[in-house]
């Protein structure tokens, strides 16, 4: 056995059945034409799945049986340089962070409850005895503040399967994470390079920490609960087969688009698709409650984005300094600032009353659609704006502001809908050094004006920057590093 199986056998308990020959594929000529190996098509074995910004829950050896220990707590989750929420997540974060098993493992999970409320937790997908199942008050009782529960499972599936609360407001608190089933026959072609994204939205209003989760606008969309610009992208080695796996747990369905690459959807919520019925795409649709696994060989360099491509969940917050609202001096006529800022009123502890009824939903203002409300029109200079977005002043911080002049036209005031974007993406919101991180290194200047919401990149480096990526990504020695399983092999 090879040193490099010895120490993954080590590193990730992977039991001997993973090594195996693997079964003898007839190459076709189609697939060598559209589906070009990895430089390592001869490696049979599982990498273990990045969740970039999250990571994997740890887990200790009682006997035979892989004990992982799940807290449900309340979290502090930066989803922004800005922007931190209490959001209600797993062992510090939310999304939880990763759990990863093989096919034939048996799995221990002690579930501890540290929130204000009962709950518990619905593996999904698993097909496992009913009192696994973790519907509250269905199949268990409800887990109690303080209290725990033990669900074990022997694993006999293979996929992206995930847990989340069964309770659908803490779902949408961040109530869930990923649970990867790794195949006892490694899946092939082999994937150089395996990452989890989950997508999320929150609806958190300006200087407030607390997502509405009965909100049906989102102003904050997250993959693996970071907004562009402050998700890390996806490194690949040029030549690298990837599998991404992108998991929805929220609202909405997301288009998730890919730049420089086709790739195939390889894989379901419900394990692994055949070959035969993959399907080439560049946007995958990824409803809530899916999994959709895409695999592509990374043989175009650059810095790609992926994103998803709903164009409201390619923003971040600033979604209603659109068009006229910007000319708006003070609140929108008669509006108080409960009413302007879409706060909740009326009695307390009735959010479904009359008096809620308004502010839920589409409109955040007070009557209706927010739209609807009348507004002032004010003269508009790049410096009125500025000072209408007291979040972007950023005293003390390192916000690069850069002159507008260029990036608007003189007449700008004069065309119908101005302004579209000329206050929400370009130099204004560049944030380079707020972000900066290893993984970050080499971008070109200014790219995090124009990275917001549910935006990411799949960074496709050759050689020579991939090394020196990988190198600045080890020097930081961070602990827990979600990228621990590739840059040990590194
Ligand atoms: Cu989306």
């Amino acid at each position: 056995m090879s040193n490099r199986r010895t120490f993954i056998q080590k590193a990730f308990g992977l039991g001997a059945a993973m090594f195996a020959p693997p079964a003898v594929f007839a190459d076709s000529s189609r697939s060598r034409l559209t589906r070009p190996a990895s430089a390592h098509a001869a490696s049979v074995f599982n990498m273990p799945v990045v969740t970039t910004d999250i990571g994997d829950l740890p887990y200790t050896l009682d006997g035979d049986t892989k004990v992982f220990h799940l807290i449900a707590e309340v979290v502090k989750q930066q989803i922004s340089p800005m922007k931190t929420i209490d959001a209600w997540g797993f062992n510090g974060s939310a999304p939880g962070p990763t759990i990863q098993v093989n096919q034939g493992d048996h799995v221990r999970v002690v579930f501890e409850n540290r929130l204000p409320e009962a709950t518990s937790i619905h593996w999904h997908g698993f097909e496992d005895p009913i009192g696994n199942d973790g519907q509250p008050g269905i199949s268990q009782d409800a887990v109690k503040p303080g209290g725990r529960f033990v669900y074990e499972f022997h694993i006999h599936q293979a996929g992206t399967y995930f847990y989340h609360s069964h309770m659908a407001m803490q779902e949408m608190a961040g109530m869930l994470g990923g649970f990867i089933m790794h195949p006892r026959e490694p899946y092939q072609p082999h994937c150089d390079k395996d990452f989890l994204i989950h997508l999320q939205e929150y609806a958190v209003l300006p200087s407030n920490t607390v997502p509405n989760t009965m909100n049906m606008e989102y102003n904050w969309l997250v993959l693996n609960g970071k907004s562009g610009p402050a998700t890390t992208p996806i490194i690949v080695r040029q030549g690298d087969r990837v599998r991404v796996r992108f998991v929805n747990l929220g609202m909405d369905h997301h288009p998730m688009h890919m730049h420089g690459h086709t790739f195939y959807t390889t894989g379901t919520e419900g394990g692994r698709i055949p070959e035969a019925a993959w399907w080439p795409g560049n946007t995958v649709l990824v409803g809530v409650a899916q999994a959709r696994n895409v695999e592509f060989v990374a043989t175009n360099p650059g810095d790609w984005m992926i994103h998803c491509h709903l164009p409201h969940h390619m923003m971040n917050q600033m979604a209603s300094n659109v068009g006229r609202m910007t000319r708006t001096v003070g609140m929108p006529a008669g509006g108080d600032m409960n009413t302007a800022m879409g706060m909740l009123q009326g009695t307390p502890g009735a959010p479904m009353g009359d008096d809620y009824g308004p502010a839920l939903g589409r409109g955040l203002g007070g009557v209706g659609n927010s739209s609807d409300t009348a507004t002032t029109n004010g003269p508009l200079s790049p410096q009125m704006a500025m000072e209408a977005m007291h979040g972007m002043q950023m005293d003390g911080m390192q916000m690069q502001m850069a002159d507008m002049q260029g990036d608007i036209a003189k007449n700008a005031n004069d065309v119908p809908n101005f302004p579209q974007d000329a206050y929400m993406e370009g130099p204004m919101m560049v944030m380079d050094k707020m972000v900066e991180r290893p993984e970050n290194y080499g971008l070109r200047p200014g790219w995090s004006g124009y990275m917001q919401g549910m935006m990411t990149f799949v960074r496709v480096l050759p050689p020579e920057k991939y090394d020196e990526v990988i190198a600045r990504m080890k020097q930081a020695n961070r602990p827990r590093d979600p990228y621990a399983a590739i840059l040990e092999r590194a």
